[in-house]
């Protein structure tokens, strides 16, 4: 009798595998948190930042950026015996956005960076995951020497919607980006239910 994997009599069930995106504006922090939280060495397309996005690539606030990731940050982070998580990072700048639809297939909720000094940088990946009705939070990556807003603040200035959380992280540690993630699937797995029972 050919079992599937997980059917397997005395075999541990596979977890569940789910697909999430990192998105947010130009150097928001999407590779440093799936860096931070991902268990195998992420693999990260990064390119030295050259002539060719000069003039494109807005430094202005991330000075001290050198690098530019050119396809995707991808990671992966086991929640518990039967989650894992698969992270994706979304390109930050205009020019790489016709991977985005690709990337968001099968992706059951997404994380929006924000970086108070440059919030507007925000505003095209919330359009995109509100326009599908992607599940999705923002979460405000602390950085030194930016002014701390009130997270209502955040919520207002973004004009989000009541139910969509803001929560405040730091992207290089990995417990405050493991709260996110926890964050969003619960959020998700809401947002999926209310749905259903509306239909
Ligand atoms: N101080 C501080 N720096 C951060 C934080 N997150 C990211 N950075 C730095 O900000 C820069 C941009 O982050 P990066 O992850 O490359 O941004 P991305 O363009 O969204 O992938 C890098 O030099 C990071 O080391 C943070 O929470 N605090
Ligand atoms: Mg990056």
């Amino acid at each position: 009798m050919d079992y599937g994997h997980s059917e397997r009599p005395g075999a541990t069930p596979l977890p569940t595998a789910i697909k999430i995106l990192v998105a947010g504006g130009f150097g928001a922090g999407k590779t440093t948190l799936v860096g931070a939280v991902s268990e195998t060495r992420p693999l990260r397309t990064e390119e030295v930042l050259t002539e060719s996005g000069v003039g494109i690539d807005d430094l202005s606030g991330v000075e001290a950026k050198r690098t530019t990731t050119v396809a995707m940050d991808f990671g992966r982070i086991t929640i518990s015996d039967d989650l894992v998580l698969y992270l994706f990072g979304t390109p930050g700048q205009d020019r790489f956005w016709f991977v985005w639809d690709e990337l968001a297939l099968g992706a059951i909720g997404a994380v929006v960076l924000a970086d108070t000094r440059r919030l507007p940088d925000c505003f095209p990946s919330i359009d995109y995951f509100e326009e599908r009705g992607t599940p999705f939070l923002v979460a405000v990556n602390c950085f030194e020497g930016a002014r701390q807003y009130r997270l209502d603040e955040v919520q207002t200035a973004l004009n989000l919607d009541p139910e969509v959380p803001v929560l405040l992280c730091d992207a290089r540690q990995r417990e405050s980006a493991k709260e996110v993630l926890i964050t969003l699937v619960e959020h998700a797995m809401k947002t999926r239910y209310a749905r259903r029972r509306s239909q």
